[in-house]
């Protein structure tokens, strides 16, 4: 088999790119090692930047996002009892975000990608990537049928690495080539999704001396929400009730009462890492998304730098077998890791911020809460918050 453009994974970054390729004549396959319902079944990002918004238009899977999706004009900000609210429509001229969740925007993905009929392998064993420093590179993998296994390989000009953090791609580059930079957080993300109406119409983070809490949302009868807990902690030991005590226990008095707890439908823990590699291109092989970086959750940011990296490989990509030019290809990594390690930055300082750390005690809250009380009350430092929040434009500083 042959193609353009083989893309590994079939996460947000891969099926995006998917359907920008398709859109411009640009013939690709999807890999996948994992089945369509197993991907769907992960329950991740919530926050849309309008950028990011603004590309699955370009891709033609908005139409949904816009009928369902939430449109958040503000956070809160709690802190010693008190909820601040970051009014991030006024502080950026009018920005938002849109909370619609990851799952959502695979399965409008998925549906576009299988209405036009665009080639996807799910449940791939065994994929790995060749030749990617000439220019033929293929992609090995196997699938099971009725007739037993069977290797398939895949000849291409491009292969795009979108398989996350965990991903076989950035793997294959060697060790000499890449550069990687790393932190690790002592303390990860309990979440539970419940069938519940939010405890409030904007997002809430928390900061108590209990540690870290999110407030957030998947429809107004669906809400997300998380507990900073420990990196030893089990997803078994942590039954519903106990979940809701802790949360209740990390809010203002207000949101306590109006708090409605249920069943969860989903509960796991996800640890917290800040991660680069650079550069983002070996030859033919190109990183996007968690496969090049990972930030923690708490700027709502992996998602949306997925997205801006695959907008920044589409346009190159388009450029490269439409025009001739590897102008695009060539300015790839550079471009996007300027981008990446504006969030990357935000991410860390908010984390920084919002985090109980096991040793900084008494001091380290009483300085966040110094920088919470400055942050919700100086203009400029909420707009700066706001600014980073929404998001930067996507040739910002070009
Ligand atoms: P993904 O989603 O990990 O997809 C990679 C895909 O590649 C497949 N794969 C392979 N396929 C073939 N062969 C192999 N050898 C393969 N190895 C792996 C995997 O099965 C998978 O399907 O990466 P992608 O597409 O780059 O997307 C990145 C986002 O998923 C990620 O950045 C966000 O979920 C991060 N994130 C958030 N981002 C936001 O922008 N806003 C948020 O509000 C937000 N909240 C979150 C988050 C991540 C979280 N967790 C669990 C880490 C909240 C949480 C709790
Ligand atoms: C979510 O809804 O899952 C979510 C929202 C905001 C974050 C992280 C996760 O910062």
């Amino acid at each position: 088999m042959r193609t353009q453009v083989a893309i590994i994974g079939a996460g947000p970054s891969g099926l995006l790119l998917g359907q920008l390729l398709s859109r411009a004549g640009i013939a690709n396959v999807v890999i996948e090692r994992q089945s369509a319902e197993y991907v769907l079944g992960r329950i991740r990002a919530g926050v849309l930047e309008q950028v990011c918004v603004d590309l699955l238009d370009e891709a033609g899977v908005g139409a949904r996002m816009h009928r369902e999706g939430l449109v958040h004009g503000g956070f809160e900000m709690l802190f010693r009892g008190r909820r601040h609210r970051i009014d991030m429509h006024g502080l950026t001229g009018g920005k938002n975000v849109m909370v619609y969740g990851q799952t959502e925007v695979t399965r409008d993905l998925m549906d576009a990608r299988s209405a036009a009929g665009s080639p996807t392998v799910y449940s791939a064993a065994n994929v790995a990537v060749h030749d990617f420093d000439t220019a033929q590179p293929y992609v090995t993998y196997d699938t099971d049928g009725p007739q037993g296994r069977q290797s398939h390989r895949l000849d291409c000009d491009i292969i795009a690495g979108c398989d996350g953090y965990h991903g076989v791609c950035r793997a294959s580059v060697p060790r000499s080539a890449i550069t990687e930079y790393e932190k690790v957080y002592p303390f990860g993300w309990l979440g539970i999704l419940a069938d519940v109406p939010p405890v409030s119409h904007e997002l809430i983070y928390a900061n108590t001396e209990r540690g870290f809490a999110l407030c957030s949302m998947r429809s107004p009868t669906r809400s997300r929400y998380y507990v900073q807990c420990a990196l030893t902690d089990s997803v078994d030991a942590w039954s519903d009730e106990a979940f809701w005590k802790e949360l209740r226990s990390r809010l203002d008095p207000q949101a306590r009462e109006q708090l409605v707890t249920g069943p969860s439908i989903e509960k796991s823990i996800a640890p917290l890492r800040s991660f680069v590699a650079e550069p983002m291109r070996f030859g033919r092989l190109f990183l996007a998304g968690d496969a090049a970086h990972i930030v923690p959750p708490t700027g709502a940011k992996g998602l949306n730098l997925a997205a801006t990296d695959v907008k920044y490989l589409s346009s190159a990509l388009i450029e490269f077998f439409q025009e001739h030019s590897s102008a695009g290809i060539d300015h790839y990594s550079e471009r996007c890791l300027r981008r990446v390690w504006k969030a990357e930055r935000f991410s860390w300082w908010f984390t920084s911020l919002m985090h109980r750390f096991p040793d900084t005690a008494g001091f380290g809250q009483k300085v966040q809460e110094a920088e919470l009380d400055y942050l919700v009350h100086s203009e400029a430092a909420s707009r700066s918050l706001a600014e980073n929040y929404v998001g930067l434009p996507l040739n910002f500083g070009e």
